[in-house]
């Protein structure tokens, strides 16, 4: 079991905790050591009494609610700490028990009472055509209200928003080649309509729940976090994959893989996409660390704004 960062007393300030201890929190999360050191019980006192001030707000849209699952496998921290001790979520389509008009009614009335200071996570695209008809999420004194409706109110009333998953951030795979319903993500929607609320996207077909819960613990404590071209947080997509993989020696040798299971070679010749992703999968990991894409099969970089269409077709080398 990995030993909890303790974060002395004298090290907080009186309004959260201080710019050193997160800093050393974060950056060794961006090492790959696990995101538990963040969640010490001296930050999460100390995160306490933001978050009775700043709820976060989740909505589905056009997804296969993958992101969600991914949030739900936190494996440290547990996903009951996460959302006991770390998010304040007041709103989720598929983990709370309220629904119908009395769920919406209290969607409402948080970001109405909360308003400038609530996170709105948007999980899955936005429909734009047909004026958003192809994504109804719920219905309120009779009228059916679509993702576009619920996501541009909401939208303009957060403090922040969250476009959680390759889908919400650039359309995704609702925004594959085809895309009747005009899927769209997150800040391109917020373009058109001139909506300024300012958005940080955390892609990935699913993300890494790391990601999700890392993102929400920086805002709360620290704000925004530093953004690249593509709206993602430089703590988690700020590196290559393929300058940090393992295989890279196999890569400089031209040794290559012709089979997920030869785990003598390089994966590119069985379509890895690795050096144009911008992740820490490499250090991170998935599933508690146990394993990654590259190590069972590839990575089809699902965390680009292209994605599926630029990783297409995913197991031939492009
Ligand atoms: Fe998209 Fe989320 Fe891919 Fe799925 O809902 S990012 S399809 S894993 O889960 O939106
Ligand atoms: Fe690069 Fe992929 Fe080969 Fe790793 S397996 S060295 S990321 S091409
Ligand atoms: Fe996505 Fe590649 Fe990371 Fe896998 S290794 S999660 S495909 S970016």
């Amino acid at each position: 079991m990995k030993e909890e960062l303790k974060l002395p007393e004298e090290q907080q300030e009186s309004s959260g905790v201080s710019r050193r201890s997160f800093l050393k929190a974060l950056t060794g999360t961006a090492a790959g050591i696990g995101l538990s050191q963040m969640i010490n019980p001296a930050l999460v006192s100390a995160m306490k009494k933001g978050l009775e001030k700043h709820p976060v707000l989740w909505v589905q849209g056009q997804g296969c609610t993958g992101c969600s699952v991914s949030l739900l496998n936190s494996v440290e921290p547990s996903i009951a700490k996460v959302l006991l001790d770390v998010i304040s979520l007041e709103f989720h389509p598929t983990v709370m028990a309220s629904e119908g008009e009395t769920a919406l009614d209290n969607l409402y009335r948080i970001a109405d009472e909360f308003k400038g200071k609530f996170s709105l996570v948007v999980e899955g695209a936005i429909p734009m055509a047909a004026n958003g008809k192809y994504c109804i999420v719920g219905e309120r004194d009779h009228h059916e209200i679509t993702m576009l409706e619920m996501t541009k109110e909401l939208g303009e009333k957060a403090g922040s928003v969250l476009a959680i998953g390759t889908c919400a951030a650039y359309g995704g795979i609702p925004a594959a080649k085809g895309n009747l319903t005009e899927a769209t993500g997150v800040q391109a929607m917020f373009d058109k309509f001139s909506i300024k609320t300012p958005v940080v996207n955390i892609p990935g077909c699913p993300p890494h729940p790391d990601w999700i819960v890392g993102t929400i613990v920086h805002l709360l404590t620290k704000g925004l976090p530093e953004l690249d071209d593509d709206g993602r947080p430089l703590l988690f997509f700020g590196e290559n994959i393929h300058e940090n993989c393992p295989y890279l020696d196999y890569f400089d040798e031209e040794i290559f893989s012709a089979t997920f299971t030869d785990k003598k070679g390089c994966r590119m010749e069985i379509g890895c996409k690795g050096p144009d992703a911008n992740a820490d999968c490499f250090s991170r990991r998935w599933n508690g660390g146990l394993n990654w894409c590259i190590e069972n099969a590839v990575c089809i970089n699902c965390v680009d704004p292209g994605f599926p269409d630029s990783a297409s077709p995913f197991y031939e080398s492009a």
